[in-house]
Formats: C-alpha cells, sequence, structure tokens
C-alpha cells in the first residue's frame, strides 16, 4: 500500500450520508451539526447534536439508534436549551458538545460551548439520562472553546482539553481541577503551526481523548484559511498516557478532510467537525461522528490501531 493510499483509506465514509438532516427534525430547525457521540449502558447510540435554528442561536438535541447508522429515534423538542437567565454566558446559545463518561461520578460529562457577548467559553453538564442536566456553568472564560474532560483523574485531578484563543495563535491546553469547577496548572499541549502547514495558527481538540494501550489519542482539526474561505481538516496526535501533557507523536499530515459533496456544500463548505465516536465492543473500530458543512451530521469508520500504525509511519517533531 502507498502512502498516499493509505492515507486516503483510513477513515471509511458511511455510505448512507449524512446520518441527520433538519429535515428530520421533530420540530422546526435551520441545521443539525457537530453531534457529541456516546454508547449507552443498553448498546444504544447517542447523538447529542448541536441544532441551529431559525433565529441563528444553537441548542442540543438528543438523537439515539440501536445500531448506530440509521433508524434515529429524535427528542420531541429541545434536550438541552440554552438558558440565559441563570446562565448569562448562553445567550447566544449552546454548541458542539463533547461527551465523556466518568466511571467515578457514575454520570456523563458534557462539556460544550457557551457563546455569549464576551464571546464563546466553555461550560460543562453532568447528567445520567441525558433527560436532566446539571449545569456547572463556565469553567473557561472566552475566547475558549473545543473542550472534552478525560474519563478519569491523572494523578488526583480531572483534566481538561480545550482551546483558547492567544495572541500567538489558537492552541490546544490542558487544565486540572480537583472538583471539576477549580481549574488550574493550564499546559500548551498541542501547538498550531507556522507556514505553509495544513495545521498552521489554529487547531482544536475534535472529539474527546481515545485512551489506547500506547496513549490517548487525539483527533483534532486544524484550520487552514484560504482566499475563499477556512478549510477544516483532522490530523492525529498521541499523548502519554499518565502524562497527558506530553506529545509523544504527532502526524505530518491530514488524514481526514471534506471531499464529499456534503461536505463541500452548506452553510459553511469545506468543514469536517467531528465532536464524538463511539468503539465498538472490539475496543478497535471507531465510528467518528462529524458535522459536515455546519449543515448535516456524517459517519465515517476506521480502526484505532490503523491510526496508530499511521501516526507511527508519518512522525513529525511533536
Ligand atoms: C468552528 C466552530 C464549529 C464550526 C466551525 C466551522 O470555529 O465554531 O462549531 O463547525 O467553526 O464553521
Amino acid at each position: 500500500m502507498t502512502a498516499r493510499s493509505m492515507h486516503e483509506t483510513l477513515f471509511h465514509r458511511y455510505a448512507e450520508n449524512p446520518i441527520l438532516t433538519a429535515e428530520q427534525w421533530p420540530y422546526p430547525v435551520h441545521t443539525v451539526f457537530n453531534a457529541g457521540a456516546t454508547r449507552l449502558k443498553d448498546g444504544t447510540t447517542l447523538l447529542l447534536c448541536r441544532v441551529e435554528d431559525r433565529r441563528g442561536m444553537s441548542h442540543l438535541c438528543a438523537a439515539r439508534s440501536k445500531n448506530g447508522h440509521d433508524g434515529w429515534v429524535i427528542d420531541e423538542k429541545p434536550t438541552l436549551a440554552p438558558d440565559p437567565e441563570n446562565y448569562p454566558e448562553e445567550l447566544w446559545g449552546i454548541e458542539d458538545p463533547r461527551i465523556t463518561f466518568v466511571e467515578e461520578l457514575g454520570k456523563y460529562v458534557v462539556a460544550y460551548t457557551a457563546f455569549s457577548k464576551g464571546g464563546p467559553g466553555v461550560a460543562l453538564a453532568l447528567t445520567e439520562d441525558f433527560r436532566t442536566f446539571k449545569r456547572l456553568g463556565l469553567v473557561m472564560q472566552p475566547d475558549d472553546k473545543d473542550a472534552a474532560l478525560l474519563p478519569r483523574r491523572i494523578d488526583g485531578n480531572f483534566a481538561l482539553i480545550h482551546r483558547p484563543m492567544t495572541d500567538s495563535g489558537a492552541h490546544v491546553w490542558l487544565s486540572l481541577s480537583p472538583d471539576l469547577t477549580n481549574w488550574g496548572q493550564h499546559k500548551l499541549i498541542l501547538q498550531a503551526r507556522k507556514g505553509g502547514w495544513w495545521d498552521a495558527n489554529k487547531v482544536g481538540l475534535s472529539p474527546p481523548l481515545i485512551e489506547t494501550p500506547r496513549g490517548w489519542l487525539m483527533i483534532y482539526h486544524g484550520v487552514r484559511h484560504t482566499a475563499s474561505g477556512s478549510l477544516y481538516r483532522l490530523g492525529l496526535a498521541l499523548f502519554a498516557l499518565e502524562n497527558p501533557e506530553r506529545c509523544l507523536l504527532r502526524g505530518d499530515s491530514w488524514v481526514f478532510g471534506p471531499e464529499a459533496t456534503y461536505e463541500r456544500v452548506g452553510d459553511v463548505g469545506n468543514v469536517a467537525f467531528p465532536c464524538g465516536y463511539t468503539l465498538e465492543p472490539d475496543g478497535d473500530g471507531i465510528n467518528l461522528y462529524y458535522g459536515a458543512a455546519d449543515t448535516s451530521v456524517a459517519l465515517a469508520t476506521g480502526s484505532v490501531r490503523e491510526l496508530l500504525a499511521w501516526l507511527d509511519a508519518h512522525p513529525s517533531a511533536p
């Protein structure tokens, strides 16, 4: 297999893509994209979709499916709607949820973007059933987004990956907390490259980190600014299991990017933006759920083993 054909076959688009569109919604909406994902205890796949209404504001709505491909049952009304009266940081909507099940809490922690006058910030909410939620409020002030919690404590602390904007560009950071509310020990863990690279100037976490025996596998997005807009593509990096601030490997090129028409054309064309994945019971098969062109939800499948092998074959200085 040549390097190029290997790169092209790492993720396979589901033939019936997109799997969720606004037309399927039980109430009027504009677009449905950037869904968080998890597999519930009974095997059901739950997607917590970002839904944009016709005012331009987003809320979150759950869709459930037995096989994670089709037969979606969508909540009749918003599952988690902005609550600006009690949480002013949600004035202009809530976006891009990433879901982590935390065994210690027996709960799912949803990290989402809360959008308001100060810009986008990172908020957390806890749930057991995706029907009722307990908000923890804003944990990272604007301008910050692309956040997900690790599923277990590292050296006694919870760990949150997030992407603050800085004068030097948009890079991925890791912060620690003893209680999910007080955060500190901030560390830069993945830097946007410079110059002509596909991931120059702006990177961010895409779905939550994937725990593998070799380390935490990160699927991240790199944003390339062009004369006709931005290109959102995906790359891979690996971080040490007990010291996730340490990058072990980083791929040199992107592994997935907008190619299909539903990724190329939409409200924001040329965007493939995953916020969640599920793993098959073998621990290797990965179902990557991604927003396509900020318009619909699509699915691509792959193998964690193959992603790691590709990283070994295409290393770049971390
Ligand atoms: C990013 C996020 C995503 C969105 C993407 C492309 O900054 O806001 O929600 O999918 O831009 O518009």
